[in-house]
């Protein structure tokens, strides 16, 4: 059976975009495909957070989705939030096309992150090796243009 789960992100700016979630059986990758507009052209940190709560915009989110524990990390590592997707890159017409198949998220199980929220980050994320504190949490990716809550597709 063929999981499927999608996002709408909007924030308090000009950013917006929709993510769709492809999970072919239980212990599957999962594809990530869509688009985000009004990005300035380059990297943006993008990670699930942990809580499907928007009542204070994207902040009520709180943080990277790490359920083990873990330092923050980029996508390929061992080793990293369950979150952490690493950064999705705009181009000059201000869109970035996402496609993404990762291993360690999962739309099913315990460690599902349906309910949980997709952010999109101001700046470039640095995948835990820009040397300080911050790095090994946030990957210094900055503020949050904009989020939406994964929700069941049809
Ligand atoms: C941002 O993440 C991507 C992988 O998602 C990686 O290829 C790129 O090097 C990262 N950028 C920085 C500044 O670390
Ligand atoms: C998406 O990525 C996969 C694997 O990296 C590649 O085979 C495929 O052609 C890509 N699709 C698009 C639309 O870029
Ligand atoms: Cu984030
Ligand atoms: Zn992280």
């Amino acid at each position: 059976m063929v999981l499927k789960a999608v996002c709408v992100l909007k924030g308090a700016g000009e950013t917006t975009g929709t993510v769709y979630f492809e999970q072919e059986g239980d212990s599957a990758p999962v594809k990530l495909t869509g688009e985000i507009k009004g990005l300035t052209p380059g990297e943006h940190g993008f990670h699930v957070h942990a809580f499907g709560d928007n009542t204070n915009g994207c902040i009520s989110a709180g943080p990277h989705f790490n359920p083990y524990n873990k330092n923050h990390a980029g996508p390929n590592d061992a080793d990293r939030h369950v979150g952490d997707l690493g950064n999705v890159t705009a181009g000059a017409d201000n869109i970035a096309k996402l496609n993404i198949t990762d291993k360690m998220l999962t739309l099913t199980g315990p460690d599902s992150i349906i309910g949980r929220t997709m952010v999109i980050h101001e700046k470039a994320d640095d995948l835990g090796k820009g040397g300080n504190e911050e790095s090994l949490k946030t990957g210094n990716a900055g503020g949050r243009l904009a989020c939406g809550v994964i929700g069941i597709a049809q």
